[in-house]
């Protein structure tokens, strides 16, 4: 890229092609930048895109006492790099446009690794294409940089249309793992049927995360498979997944919920039985789908885990983050499990290409006990809220369940309302 620059701030002026007859010149006689101009333009452009990654990220304040946000996202669209975008050569690119844009940055998988968090970003074309690529930061909060290259996922002999959603799992057997969706088009259906889709999970693995092996795709009794998600552990000596079977590619039908099936090995993983060990349920935050996040964390209180839960609104589907607890012999048994939510949609979060979603696929739990959580916000971009294993124990051992019923849950609240008034921790407002 230096040298590139020195190249073209040298003084050589290509005249512009003013003159020059349709057949023989692709600009039609249009005034072009100077290589002086373009060397300028290129300057300004990557001077404000270093400016950009450089933002420092600030603590949002005063938030729940449960996690923490931050003002900025960690990771956007322009966050790619610009020999991403733009091709960087004056003579095949004389306007220096941007010739393959990204349209979108999010739901990223999470690791610490060498002392930096990677994340395992699900970047998008404006071609809709999805495809992986690494962003790394070494505090986690802002800074975060694209490595050079996208990662190649290699293809089964069943080529994926489009892949997305990556949760990286470092297993007790030693490898790290990527459990991702593979999208192909549902060919049973009618030829005038552009959109039906049947989503599997692809999986793949790595020891450095520059070179990929894949594995062939998980199969399990289900049409669907959408947000599944390694356990790191062995349990009862095979390997543990979370799964999420549906009969269609948007429906749930006769599936749904956060499922758990047994595999006795990654090199052609089948599950033969899968059990619904949180189900959705109506008028909650998972009325119509839920699906596991990243992989649990292990605590000395059972396993911390996130979710999504997705419900309907005459504005569409609303996405919310939710955690339960599960137990540590037997992840598949449910210990705690909050009522509502634990984190949805705020501010600009709201908006995006698919409105109203927080999704979250990648969390890293550190040594000295920070959790840091990385979301999508409405399949737009990534963000980071900031907590500890022991705010989050906190948060799924003392949050009352859903009572289920609004007379049920506005006793709750009165019950703490009594507490607080009791013991005189209203506030000073008078009646
Ligand atoms: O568009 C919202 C989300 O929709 C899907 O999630 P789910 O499988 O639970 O319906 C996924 O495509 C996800 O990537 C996306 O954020």
């Amino acid at each position: 890229m230096a040298s590139f620059v020195k190249e073209v701030l040298g003084t050589i002026i290509i005249p512009h092609s003013g003159t020059a007859g349709r057949g023989s010149c692709p600009y039609f006689g249009e005034q072009l930048m100077t290589r002086k101009e373009y060397a300028a333009r290129l300057k300004a452009l990557q001077r404000s895109h270093k400016a950009f990654l450089a933002q420092k990220n600030v603590k949002v304040r005063n938030g729940n006492g449960i996690f923490t946000r931050y003002v900025h996202p960690v990771v956007t669209a322009e966050h790619a790099p610009l020999f991403w975008r733009y091709d960087l050569d004056y003579t095949s690119n004389p306007r220096l446009m941007e010739r393959i844009g990204v349209n979108a940055a999010f739901n990223s998988g999470a690791i610490e690794h060498n002392g930096s968090i990677l994340l395992v970003v699900r970047v998008e074309g404006t071609d809709r294409k999805s495809f992986f690529a690494i962003a790394e930061s070494r505090n986690g909060i802002d800074n975060f940089h694209f490595w050079d290259y996208p990662i190649v996922i290699p293809e089964t002999s069943e080529p994926d249309i489009n892949v997305y959603d990556m949760r990286v799992v470092k297993h007790e057997d030693g490898c790290i793992y990527g459990l991702f969706c593979t999208e192909r088009k549902d060919r049973e259906t009618p030829r005038t049927d552009t959109s039906s889709a049947i989503a599997q999970c692809g999986i793949v693995r790595t020891k450095d995360f520059l070179s990929w092996e894949r594995l062939p795709d998980l199969r399990t009794k289900s049409p669907q498979q959408r947000n599944v998600v390694l356990h790191p552990e062995f349990v009862q000596g095979k390997y543990a997944f979370y799964t999420r079977p549906q009969d269609g590619f948007i429906e749930a039908g006769t599936g749904g919920g956060i499922g758990w099936g047994l595999a006795d090995t990654m090199e052609g993983a089948v599950i033969d039985s899968e059990i619904i060990i949180d189900d959705r349920a109506y008028h909650t935050i998972k009325e119509v789908k839920n699906g596991l996040g990243p992989a649990p964390i292990k605590t000395p209180k059972g396993w911390l885990q996130l979710a999504h839960g997705v419900r309907n609104t005459a504005a569409g589907l609303r996405y919310v983050l939710y955690m339960f607890l599960t137990d540590l012999k037997d992840p598949f048994r449910v210990l705690a499990h909050p009522g509502g939510y634990f984190l949805a949609p705020e501010g600009i979060e709201r908006v995006g290409d698919v409105s109203n979603v927080t999704f979250s696929n990648g969390w890293v739990a550190k040594k000295n006990g920070d959790v840091f959580i990385y979301y999508g916000s409405s399949d737009t971009r990534m963000h980071v809220a900031t907590t500890t294993v022991d705010q989050l124990l906190d948060y799924v051992l003392h949050t009352p369940e859903d009572g289920m019923r609004s007379a049920a849950n506005v006793q709750q609240r009165i019950a703490l309302i009594r507490k607080n008034l009791a013991a005189g921790k209203k506030s000073p407002r008078k009646r």
